[in-house]
């Protein structure tokens, strides 16, 4: 039978759907509902397993899983014996220390002999420990934005995205720890066979991965701007250009990276450029 490769992914959560999004964009499709303990990939050698995010990085050092999708924060407060081999891009947020809103914040040695809330003691230990201030550390597992609240702690140090938690709470954030997307973590030993699996998994992911930060821009060119056109829109290797009905015009192809996008599209209408089309891409291969 044929070796297949098996990857932890959040059962149910933040990570949960982009996980599986992922794996579907690059192609791999499942046949029995992807709402059980696992479940297996019917057109690539892939087995996936549902767990909570927090034992994940367990699965793979022991080899259980051989590959995971968990947030570099769980990544990094576990420990744990395996590498991260891909950065996913999705589940972005930040560790960070937030306290009463009220409260002057000066600095870090205003969190001296405080108590601190948070869900992640080893990481925010050891940041303490770095800066040099000693800080009572309150381990708990969840809801630790309410703990300044009912006089649990003076502060928190906990993930936040937009913000809008810690807003509801009167609290403000003082200090960003870490900043953490979701990670693709491997087990350090993998069989070589194993290993190629995921070599082919990493390139398809790069493939999505580059094909969502571009776009596909067509447009209509005056033919006497079209060298500085070109010159704007650099594309693959160089931009398609196909002569237009209309005398004296063209129509220009190319491929435009999403963080210049609105300069770029700026440049060209002032060179003349006309209906341009913005289209996105699915795939890319280089
Ligand atoms: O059940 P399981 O243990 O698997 O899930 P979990 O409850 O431990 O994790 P989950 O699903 O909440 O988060 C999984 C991962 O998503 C985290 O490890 C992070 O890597 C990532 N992530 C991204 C976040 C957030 N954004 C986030 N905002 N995880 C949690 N939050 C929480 C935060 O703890 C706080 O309560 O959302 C609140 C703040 O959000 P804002 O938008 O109000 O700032
Ligand atoms: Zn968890």
């Amino acid at each position: 039978m044929e070796k297949k490769l098996k990857i932890a992914i959040q059962k149910s959560g933040r990570l949960n759907e982009d996980s599986i999004k992922i794996l579907k964009e690059a192609g791999i499709e499942f046949q029995n509902g992807l709402n059980k303990l696992k479940a297996e990939a019917v057109n690539f050698p892939l087995e996936v397993f549902f767990l909570r995010d927090d034992d994940i990085p367990q699965y793979v050092e022991d080899g259980v899983a051989d590959i995971g999708i968990v947030g570099e924060n769980v990544f990094i407060e576990k420990n744990k014996q395996v590498k991260i081999v891909d950065r996913l891009g999705f589940g972005k947020c930040r560790l960070s220390i937030a306290i009463p809103k009220n409260q002057k914040y000066k600095g870090l040695s205003d969190l001296e002999g405080k108590r601190i809330a948070t869900s992640y003691s080893t990481v925010l230990s050891k940041y303490l420990k770095k800066n040099k201030i000693s800080a009572e550390i309150h381990e708990i597992s969840g809801s630790v934005e309410i703990a300044p609240g009912i006089g649990l702690a003076d502060a928190i140090c906990d993930l936040v995205s937009s913000g809008s938690t810690l807003f509801t709470n009167g609290l403000k954030e003082v200090e960003v720890i870490l900043k953490s997307e979701a990670v693709l973590i491997a087990n350090n030993n993998l069989s070589k066979e194993q290993q190629a699996i995921l070599e082919k998994l990493l390139f398809r992911i790069s493939s999505v991965k580059k094909a969502k930060s571009n776009k596909y821009i067509l447009l209509n060119a005056p033919n006497k701007n079209l060298d500085a056109i070109c010159k704007i829109l650099p594309g693959m290797k160089s931009p398609t250009i196909l002569p237009l009905a209309d005398k004296g015009w063209s129509s220009v192809h190319s491929v435009v990276n999403e963080n210049d996008f609105w300069d770029i599209i700026e440049k060209l209408k002032n060179k003349g450029a006309e209906g341009i089309l913005v289209v996105p891409i699915e795939k890319m291969i280089l």
